[in-house]
C-alpha cells in the first residue's frame, strides 16, 4: 500500500515538475525581455536613482553634465508604456513633474539631449495627456531653440539650459539636421509651427549643400555653410538626418522631405553602396567625386537596413542585414568600428546598442520571415550570455576578450530593450506599422499629426 502511495506522489510531482518546465520553456521570450528590463530598471533604482546613468559593473552611477538631467527614466519611459509596466511609468511620471526642472546653468549638447530629452518627454505627454509634462516639454524646446540661431540655420552643438547661449560651430550632419521629428511633434502639440521650422531649415541647410553628384559631406560648420569633412556614407554622425528625411514623410506627410530624401538616396546608392568580396555594404565616399575613400562602417550604421527597409528597398535591406549579421556572428556581439575592405576590426568597443536589433525587427515585420525573428533570438541570447550580470546588462571594452565595460547608455532602456520586446510580442503585431519610431526608438501614433499644424 506504502508504495503505491508513494508511486502516485512521485507521478504527480514529476507530472507537476514537467509542466512547470513545458510552462518555463513556452514562456513568451517577450516576457523574458520585459523581466530582463524589470530587473535592470530595480538595478537602476537601487544605485542610480535620480541619476543620469546606471553604472552597472562597480553599482555606481554617474551624470553627464555637472547635475542630473534625469536621462535615463525620460528615456526609459515609453518602453515601459509599450510593455506594460504601468506601475514603473507612472513612478517615472510623477517624478518628472516633482523633481524635474531645466532652469539649470549646464552646457548640454544639442543633439543629444533633443532625441533622448525632448523625444522622451513628448513620448511621456502622448502616453500620459498630461499637460505639465508639455509644459515640460515646451519649456525644453524653447530653451533648445537657442542653438539653431545661427547664420545657417544649423544648430550649434552646445547649448546652456539657463543662459541660452550656443557655442561649438562645427558639427557633423547627424548633430546638424536630426530634429524635424521631435520638434514637428512638438509643434503639432503646441499648436505652434517654429519648432518644426527651426527643424526644417536646418536638414534643407544640409540638403541645400550637397554635391553636384547629389551627395552630402559628414561635418559642416554651422556659421560659414562649409564643409569640413567631405567623407559621405550613410552611417555614424550622418545616420539620423537621413532617418528623419524619410521619416518626415511618414508621420508628417511632409512631400518636401520625401523628395529630399528620395534625391539623396539615389545619390547614396549609386556611389556609397557596393557589392564587396566580404559583403553588401555602404563604405564612405568623397561627396564631389564619388570616388570611394574608405570601407569603415560603425555599428550605429546597422540602422540602415530598417531604413530601407520601411522605405520600400527591401532587397537592399536584407543584403545589408546579411552582412551585418554575418559580422555580429565573428565574435556573438558587435564591434563599435569594423573596415569590411580589409576585414579587420578598428574599435572591438560595444555599448549595447540596438541598431542590428532594430533593422532585425524592421524586417521581420516587414518580410514576415522567420529568419530575422531568429536573429534577434539569437542577438538576444547573446546579450544575456555576455553582458548580463547581476545588477543589470554592461557594455563592452572589447567583443573579442569579452572584457567588460562599466556602462550601461540610456538607449539600452529606450531602443535595445524595445525592439527586442516588440519583435517578440504577440500583441504587438501591427506596432510597427501603427507608429514612427524616433531615432531613440520614442513610438509616435501615425495619422495623429496632420501637415497644416507645422507650417500655419
Ligand atoms: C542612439 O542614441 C540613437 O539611435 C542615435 O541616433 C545614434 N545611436 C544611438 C545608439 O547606438
Amino acid at each position: 500500500m506504502k508504495k503505491w502511495i508513494y508511486l502516485g506522489a512521485l507521478i504527480l510531482f514529476t507530472g507537476l515538475n514537467a509542466c512547470q518546465n513545458a510552462q518555463h520553456k513556452n514562456e513568451p521570450l517577450s516576457e523574458k525581455v520585459k523581466q530582463e528590463f524589470r530587473r535592470s530598471w530595480q538595478g537602476y533604482k537601487a544605485y542610480a536613482w535620480g541619476h543620469d546613468v546606471l553604472k552597472p559593473l562597480s553599482k555606481n552611477h554617474s551624470d553627464w553634465y555637472a547635475e542630473s538631467l534625469h536621462i535615463s527614466p525620460i528615456d526609459a519611459f515609453s518602453t515601459m508604456m509599450v510593455m506594460g509596466l504601468d506601475q514603473e511609468a507612472e513612478e517615472v511620471h510623477q517624478y518628472m513633474l516633482s523633481k524635474v526642472h531645466f532652469d539649470k546653468d549646464l552646457e548640454v549638447k544639442t543633439f543629444e539631449v533633443n532625441i533622448r530629452i525632448l523625444g522622451g518627454l513628448l513620448a511621456m505627454y502622448q502616453y500620459t495627456e498630461d499637460e505639465k509634462v508639455l509644459d515640460l516639454a515646451r519649456d525644453f524646446g524653447d530653451r533648445m531653440l537657442a542653438a539653431f540661431n545661427s547664420p545657417t540655420g544649423i544648430p550649434y552643438y552646445w547649448f546652456n539650459l539657463k543662459t541660452e547661449k550656443a557655442k561649438g560651430a562645427e558639427v557633423n550632419v547627424a548633430e546638424a539636421g536630426s530634429y524635424m521629428l521631435e520638434m514637428g511633434v512638438l509643434s503639432h502639440f503646441t499648436r505652434n509651427p517654429k519648432y518644426y521650422k527651426a527643424a526644417k531649415k536646418a536638414s534643407k541647410a544640409i540638403y541645400d549643400r550637397r554635391s553636384e553628384i547629389g551627395l552630402i559631406g559628414e561635418r559642416i560648420n554651422v556659421e560659414t555653410g562649409e564643409w569640413t569633412d567631405e567623407r559621405s556614407h550613410v552611417g555614424c554622425c550622418i545616420d539620423s538626418y537621413l532617418e528623419y528625411l524619410y521619416k518626415s514623410w511618414l508621420l508628417f506627410g511632409d512631400a518636401e522631405a520625401k523628395t529630399m530624401w528620395e534625391n539623396s538616396i539615389a545619390a547614396i546608392n549609386k556611389y556609397v553602396a557596393e557589392n564587396h568580396k566580404n559583403g553588401f555594404w555602404y563604405g564612405q565616399a568623397n561627396m564631389q567625386t564619388g570616388e570611394m575613400m574608405n570601407r569603415i562602417v560603425t555599428l550605429y550604421d546597422a540602422y540602415f537596413p530598417a531604413l530601407l527597409a520601411v522605405s520600400g528597398d527591401v532587397e537592399r535591406a536584407e543584403q545589408l542585414q546579411d552582412s551585418w549579421n554575418r559580422l555580429w556572428d565573428k565574435n556573438r556581439l558587435e564591434p563599435k568600428v569594423y573596415d569590411y575592405g580589409l576585414d579587420s576590426i578598428t574599435n572591438p568597443g560595444y555599448d549595447l546598442n540596438p541598431e542590428i536589433i532594430e533593422s532585425a525587427y524592421y524586417l521581420y515585420k516587414i518580410t514576415g520571415k522567420e529568419k530575422y525573428r531568429q536573429m534577434n533570438e539569437k542577438y538576444f541570447a547573446d546579450l544575456l550570455e555576455f553582458c548580463k550580470n547581476d545588477v543589470a546588462f554592461h557594455a563592452m571594452q572589447n567583443v573579442t576578450t569579452k572584457k567588460p565595460a562599466d556602462n550601461m547608455p540610456t538607449f539600452f532602456f529606450a531602443e535595445t530593450l524595445k525592439y527586442l520586446y516588440l519583435t517578440f510580442s504577440a500583441e504587438d503585431e501591427d506596432f510597427l506599422d501603427e507608429h514612427v519610431f524616433s531615432t531613440e526608438a520614442h513610438p509616435f501614433i501615425k495619422n495623429r499629426f496632420k501637415p497644416n499644424n507645422l507650417t500655419n
